[in-house]
């Protein structure tokens, strides 16, 4: 199962495989090609449907996080994913590449990628646009306010929900005019990227209102801040918040989950899309 079956009216999951040695709930963990794959394969078998490989963190500058990512150089990143990306291609998983750079974009996609999951929704790198067309891929435009440095300053909105959907739509029209398919784009409200708590549970609540754009909706909440603010739980025990964000997120239309924790979360979108949608249960094989 792919992430754009529409043949599959259920949900897709996204395992996260950071190759990094700072991102935000499992920095360093997966920093060694061996581990990032050995973990790779585990979510797969678990029931992910593409692994989102990423050599860079997104980590926010802020109270919760300190000082931030830090920019990594093009060398380093693909460094970092490339043996992953490549060995978990071959072992016949559906990978996507997690950057904004059009040169690990490339070599990613040369290396078996098949998605190209883009933070910056190609405004980083205009060019990205021309790369995910002339490889036939997928990919992922997500709204994030500022940068990764400057995102969680003081982020200010009119209206959350509609100024990302604006911001969604005109990046839609711009990735179209750089001959990407209408088809092989999906759209992501970039939960934790230039949001308070507030802005988060707002897009959460109105989601529909981001389907309604007729693209498929990535939801990406697992393990971030906004769950701790609220549960007062660590990023490791974040995963009740992560699933019940997720279910109210398929209940309102999403349908693809990016999550770190991929058993568990498959288990209660799975109960939900039963219960939401009638039937469905009945076309699942496990
Ligand atoms: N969140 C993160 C990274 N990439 N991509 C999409 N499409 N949507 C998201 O919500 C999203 C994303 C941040 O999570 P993580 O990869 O765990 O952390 P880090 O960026 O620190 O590596």
């Amino acid at each position: 199962m792919g992430l754009l079956n529409p043949a599959d009216p259920g949900f897709s999951l996204m395992g996260v495989v950071n190759v990094t040695p700072d991102s935000f709930s499992d920095g360093g963990r997966f920093l060694d090609a061996d581990a990032a794959i050995a973990h790779g394969r585990r979510l797969a078998r678990e029931g992910a449907d593409v692994l989102d490989v990423g050599g860079e963190s997104t980590r926010p500058k802020g109270k919760v996080y300190g000082e931030g990512a830090l920019p990594v150089s093009e060398d380093e990143e693909l460094r970092r994913v490339l043996p992953v990306v490549e060995r978990l291609a071959a072992s016949g998983a559906t990978v996507s590449i997690d950057t904004v750079k059009p040169g690990v974009a490339r070599a990613a996609l040369e290396a078996g990628a098949r998605v190209v999951n883009d933070v910056s929704a190609f405004r980083s790198a205009p060019e990205m646009a021309g790369v995910v067309a002339e490889a036939g891929a997928d990919c992922c435009l997500m709204h994030m306010l500022g940068d990764p440095r400057t995102m969680q300053a003081d982020p200010r909105y009119d209206d959350v929900v509609s100024d990302v959907k604006a911001f969604l739509e005109e990046r839609v029209a711009f990735a179209v005019s750089e001959g990407v398919p209408e088809e092989r784009i999906l759209l992501d409200p970039g939960i934790g990227f230039g949001k308070t708590l507030e802005h988060n549970l707002e897009l959460l609540r109105r989601l529909d209102e981001l389907v309604a754009i007729g693209r498929p909706v990535v939801v990406g909440t697992s393990r971030k801040s906004f769950l701790g603010a609220i549960t007062g739980r660590e990023v490791g025990q974040r995963l009740p918040g992560t699933i019940a964000t997720n279910v109210l997120a398929l209940e309102r239309g999403a349908t693809v989950f990016r999550v770190h924790e991929v058993s568990p979360v498959r288990d209660a979108l799975k109960v939900a899309l039963a219960t939401v949608r009638p039937g469905w249960r009945a076309t699942t094989t496990t």
